[in-house]
């Protein structure tokens, strides 16, 4: 596990600052989820460690992203190469663990936190929030996915809650993609229906 002042420092070395700002924002959400869910002092470091590391790649380019999964020996589908927004996912849970040696629980997290994935761990769960509701976004989707965790949804069992959250959350990104015509990563579909089944 990294130190966490010691990462932060490196991370502010590789992100621009409205990036950085981002992911501060989204580890700072993320230890007040931590304290909601009553997680333990190990899985709340490892969920800040999965927020410092989760958008390490997102500002390399597409061609530099497939470079990297290729050096690494990364197989990247047609799927993932047709919705480049989420590769960034893919190689940051790389980057995460060849350049971070971070542990499996902090790259399983970054790897699934922009299309989910069936049967999310927790943490999974709590760094794909964070990271939609943290509050420096101010999109409208944000907004009322924040507002269905913190206010609609806030007398529901936390399980319940939080599983009911990442579906609205599924169902706003791919309403918003159908909307302006852009492809839907069938992982995120699965995750989507996935949630759907089994909440
Ligand atoms: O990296 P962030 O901006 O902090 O957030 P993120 O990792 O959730 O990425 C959001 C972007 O990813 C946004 O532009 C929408 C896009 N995205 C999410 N799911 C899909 C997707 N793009 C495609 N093409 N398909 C998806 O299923
Ligand atoms: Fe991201
Ligand atoms: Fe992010």
């Amino acid at each position: 596990m990294n130190d966490l002042y010691l990462l932060e420092q490196q991370m502010e070395n590789r992100l621009d600052s409205y990036r950085m700002a981002h992911t501060r924002s989204v580890r700072d959400e993320c230890l007040r989820l931590a304290a909601l869910f009553g997680l333990s002092a190990r899985d709340t470091a490892l969920l800040a460690e999965a927020a410092l590391l989760h958008d390490s790649t997102k500002a390399l380019q597409i061609a530099e992203q497939a470079t990297m999964a290729q050096i690494l020996g990364i197989e990247l589908t047609r799927d993932d190469l047709d919705s480049p927004a989420t590769l960034h996912a893919i190689t940051g849970a790389a980057m995460a663990r060849v350049d971070f040696e971070a542990p499996v629980a902090v790259t399983a997290a970054i790897a699934c936190h922009t299309t989910g994935k069936e049967n999310m761990t927790l943490l999974d769960k709590l760094l794909f929030l964070a990271d939609y509701i943290e509050p420096t976004r101010k999109f409208e989707d944000c907004v009322q996915v924040r507002r269905y965790f913190y206010e609609v949804a806030s007398d529901l069992p936390l399980e319940k809650r939080l599983d009911a959250t990442l579906l609205l959350s599924f169902d706003i990104t791919i309403k918003g993609l159908f909307e302006e015509c852009r492809p839907i990563h069938p992982q995120t579909i699965k995750s989507r229906n996935f949630l759907l089944k089994n909440s």
